[in-house]
């Protein structure tokens, strides 16, 4: 118990409600959990176990089920009696921040679950990436939570700069608040804290290692809950934060610090993808032919755009990339389902004829 008490800054030891938990939650859990169960929220996901938080601070085991960090969960005693309390079952999420999981097999991660607002966080001394800002935009947008762009590290520019970022950020981020903040002097931070904290709301903080995410986490929570780490030079970027990890601020909601992410793929993305270009699919309607795949057909709405300069060609090369990546990987979890299906079914030829040999045997 005594190596998660560090999730805590106060004394006082949260409430449900601090954690998150609400009338929709309660009706849910008094759906699906048997007498006696509790309900709990993951505040870090490990191999097989996770801490979990409300009522108490405590560590249970995972169980079979694949748990993520925010996710709520139904705990029940372990199958022995010196057993840790074990995940009986996850509650179905309101949202879920998803890529696909880094490596060779086709399969999801879970970055963060249960999220209102995903703060995608961009650090001003490295300048602003609009591409990878329109990518996270797409995941934050399919994931059900609300999308804000914070730039941190305010300080590290003149005024001029920063004015000048806020600008190239809000051509890309279509309809999404963005915020400039310093953990250094302090500004914005008070504006973003009253915009997005509040009792039992959760805040992931999503972007790059060394954009300053714990730092901004250590400001908002008024105390060192998190370490936080030199950025390094070389571009071989070290990661401070290793695990996704849920801060409770008792009475001014929750924070889901992540480790910053080298390269993030999209996971089931389309209508994440179609929001945050909203201004180029706006215009597909109005292209001649209803197939348009608008790469040089008469008509074309959306290359008349770019022409006449109203839409920029780099967003638009941009959504023809996150297209091009969302049906690759359409298609990839097509074949994946097929080969997955081929096994179960020679699984059961094998069953049966084992079945078979032993009934001969006898
Ligand atoms: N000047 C300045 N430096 C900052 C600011 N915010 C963070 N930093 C510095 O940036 C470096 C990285 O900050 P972290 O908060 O550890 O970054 P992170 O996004 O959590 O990184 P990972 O945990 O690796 O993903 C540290 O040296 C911070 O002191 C800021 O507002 N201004
Ligand atoms: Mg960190
Ligand atoms: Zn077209």
């Amino acid at each position: 118990l005594s190596d998660s008490l560090s999730l805590f800054h106060t004394p006082a030891p949260p409430t449900l409600a601090d954690v998150g938990w609400d009338d929709e939650w309660a009706a849910v859990f008094a759906a699906l959990a048997p007498p006696g169960a509790l309900a709990a929220r993951v505040a870090r996901a490990d191999r097989g176990a996770c801490t979990v938080l409300a009522p108490g601070n405590l560590r249970v085991t995972s169980g079979r089920r694949p748990v993520a960090t925010g996710d709520w969960v139904i705990v029940g005693p372990g199958p022995l009696p010196d057993d840790l309390p074990t995940v009986i079952d996850v509650l179905p999420r309101r949202s879920a921040f998803v890529r696909e999981r880094p490596g060779r097999e086709t399969a999801e991660q879970v970055v963060a679950a249960n999220v209102d607002t995903v703060l995608v966080v961009n650090g001003l001394d490295t300048g602003v990436n609009a591409r990878r800002i329109e990518r996270y935009l797409a995941l934050a947008w399919q994931s059900g939570a609300v999308p804000a762009i914070v730039l941190t590290k305010a300080d590290c520019c003149t005024d001029d700069d920063v004015a000048g970022a806020v600008e190239d950020v809000r051509s890309v981020a279509l309809g999404v608040e963005v915020h400039t903040v310093s953990a250094a002097d302090g500004r914005g931070i008070d504006r973003l804290a009253t915009a997005h904290l509040s009792q039992g709301r959760t805040v992931a903080l999503l972007g790059p290692s060394g954009s300053g995410k714990s730092t901004l986490v250590n400001r908002l929570a008024g105390a060192d809950v998190m370490a936080t780490g030199e950025t390094r030079r070389d571009g071989k970027g070290r990661h401070t934060t290793v695990h996704r990890e849920l801060v409770v601020l008792p009475g001014r909601g929750l924070l889901l610090d992540t480790p910053g992410m080298r390269g993030i793929s999209l996971w089931d993305a389309a209508e994440g993808v179609s929001q945050t270009f909203a201004d180029v699919e706006a215009l597909i309607g109005e292209c001649r032919f209803s197939d348009c795949r608008h790469l040089g057909e008469p008509g074309c709405a959306v290359l008349a755009a770019v022409e006449d300069g109203s839409l920029v060609e780099s967003r638009l090369a941009s959504w023809h990339k996150l297209q091009r990546e969302a049906r690759a990987l359409a298609a990839r979890q097509g074949d994946r389902a097929a080969k997955e299906e081929n096994l179960r079914r020679w699984k059961a030829i094998a069953k049966a004829s084992r079945h078979r040999d032993r009934r001969r045997d006898r």
